[in-house]
């Protein structure tokens, strides 16, 4: 088998950057180890930056986000009984977000790759890689049982955190950075109405919560637990009951209604540079993580993946490598702010049980300060809604 840019990974990333180096004539063959249903269910993120929305705008993936994607102008800081809520377009020259979860994201990208006819092949793991120091790369997979051969001219490492693509970078170059954070999140989807307009970041004694949505029917919510907690010890009424206490403002009530998916994510900070060796260019989960509490992950991938597309185009299109030279310092600029930004908010709305008591009230004065000043406020929703370097 033989493609321009073979693709590992039918993620956000992988699927986009099949999508826009299409539309740029360029020919691609996405590789996927696990089969189509589970990437269609697999329960992520959900909040858009507007460089997000466009992008998928661009690649013509966006006709239900459009219909169905649900425009946020803020988000509520609660803590201590009190309710801050911060706008954006006032703080950001008009910008803001939009809650579309990356499932749909999928769905509709695999949709528009399957009626185009592309070459996406589900249940079919990438075993190695070979060759990215060459001008003949090469990528080895399984397909029913049998391995097989696919030759190219490129490859885009979109394969997520576990994937096999990092390693193929040589352990001399490659730099990691890390920090694991101590605890994790239960995220939960349930059938209720959103008891909220804007997503509700809370801090409390008993720790963190989100309320989030996915549409006017379904809420998503996350409660800070250990980060070795088990679902097992999380029983429907316990997930209410907390998530109850740890939002609570005077005045204001939770709707709660049946649980239809749980899952438990450790947080994790993590850097991989270069982002690119050879022929070979990671883009998303594979060369970074972030916690989500500023909402990033899936932004990063997509923003990676703009600039990877670009890069490509203009090496097919015009002989340069300049895009593709420069792809790992242009992406690791924007990683490293949000990597920043997404440690910040993680450390600011967390409770961390081993924090001295020294730490604990300087986070406490700094969340005051955060909910009180015009200059903390206005940054915040920068970074929120994405922040663009002035260059
Ligand atoms: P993905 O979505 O992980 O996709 C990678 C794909 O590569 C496949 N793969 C392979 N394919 C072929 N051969 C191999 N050897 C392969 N190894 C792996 C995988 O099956 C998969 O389909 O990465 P991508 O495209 O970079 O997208 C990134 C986003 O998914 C990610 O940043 C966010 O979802 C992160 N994240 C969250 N971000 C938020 O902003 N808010 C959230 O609430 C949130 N929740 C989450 C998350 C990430 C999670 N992970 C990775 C465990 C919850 C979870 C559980
Ligand atoms: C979500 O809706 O899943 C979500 C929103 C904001 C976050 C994290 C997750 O910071």
């Amino acid at each position: 088998m033989r493609t321009q840019v073979a693709i590992i990974g039918a993620g956000p990333a992988g699927l986009l950057l099949s999508q826009l180096l299409h539309d740029r004539g360029i020919d691609t063959v996405v590789l996927e180890a696990r089969g189509r249903d589970y990437c269609e269910r697999r329960q992520r993120a959900g909040m858009l930056e507007q460089a997000t929305v466009d992008v998928l705008r661009a690649a013509g993936a966006a006709d239900r986000l459009d219909r169905e994607g649900l425009v946020h102008h803020g988000i509520h800081l609660r803590f201590a009984g009190t309710d801050r809520h911060i706008d954006f377009p006032s703080r950001t020259g008009g910008r803001s977000v939009t809650v579309y979860g990356q499932t749909e994201i999928v769905k509709d990208l695999i949709a528009k790759r399957v009626a185009e006819g592309a070459r996406l092949y589900f249940d079919a793991p990438v075993t190695s890689i070979e060759g990215i120091d060459g001008d003949a790369p090469r990528v080895r997979f399984v397909r029913d049982g049998v391995e097989e051969v696919l030759d190219c001219e490129l490859i885009a490492g979109c394969d997520g955190f576990h994937g096999v693509s990092r390693a193929a970078i040589p352990a001399d170059v490659l730099r990691t950075y890390e920090r694991v954070h101590p605890f994790a999140w239960l995220g939960i989807l349930a059938e209720v109405a959103p008891s909220t307009d804007d997503l509700i970041y809370a801090y409390s004694e008993r720790g963190f919560a989100l309320h989030s949505m996915r549409s006017s029917e379904v809420s998503r919510l996350y409660l800070q637990v250990a980060p070795d907690a088990d679902l097992a010890d999380w029983p429907d009424e316990r997930i209410w009951a907390e998530l109850r206490e740890r939002l609570a403002l005077p005045g204001w009530t939770l709707d709660e209604g049946p649980i239809s998916e749980r899952s438990i994510t450790p947080m994790r900070s993590f850097v991989a540079e270069p982002m690119s060796f050879g022929r070979l260019f990671l883009a998303g989960d594979a060369a970074h993580i972030v916690p989500p509490t500023g909402a990033k992950g899936l932004n990063l991938a997509m923003a990676d993946v703009r600039v990877l597309g670009d890069a490509v185009g203009e090496w097919y299109e015009r002989g340069s490598r300049g895009g593709l030279d420069a792809y790992s310092d242009t992406c690791l600029r924007r990683v490293w702010r949000a990597e920043h930004f997404s440690y910040w908010m993680t450390t600011l709305l967390h409770l961390d049980p081993g924090a001295a008591e020294f730490e604990q009230r300087c986070q406490l004065a700094q969340l005051a300060y955060v909910a009180d000043s015009e200059a903390a406020m206005d940054s915040l929703a920068e970074n929120y809604v994405g922040y663009t370097w002035a260059d």
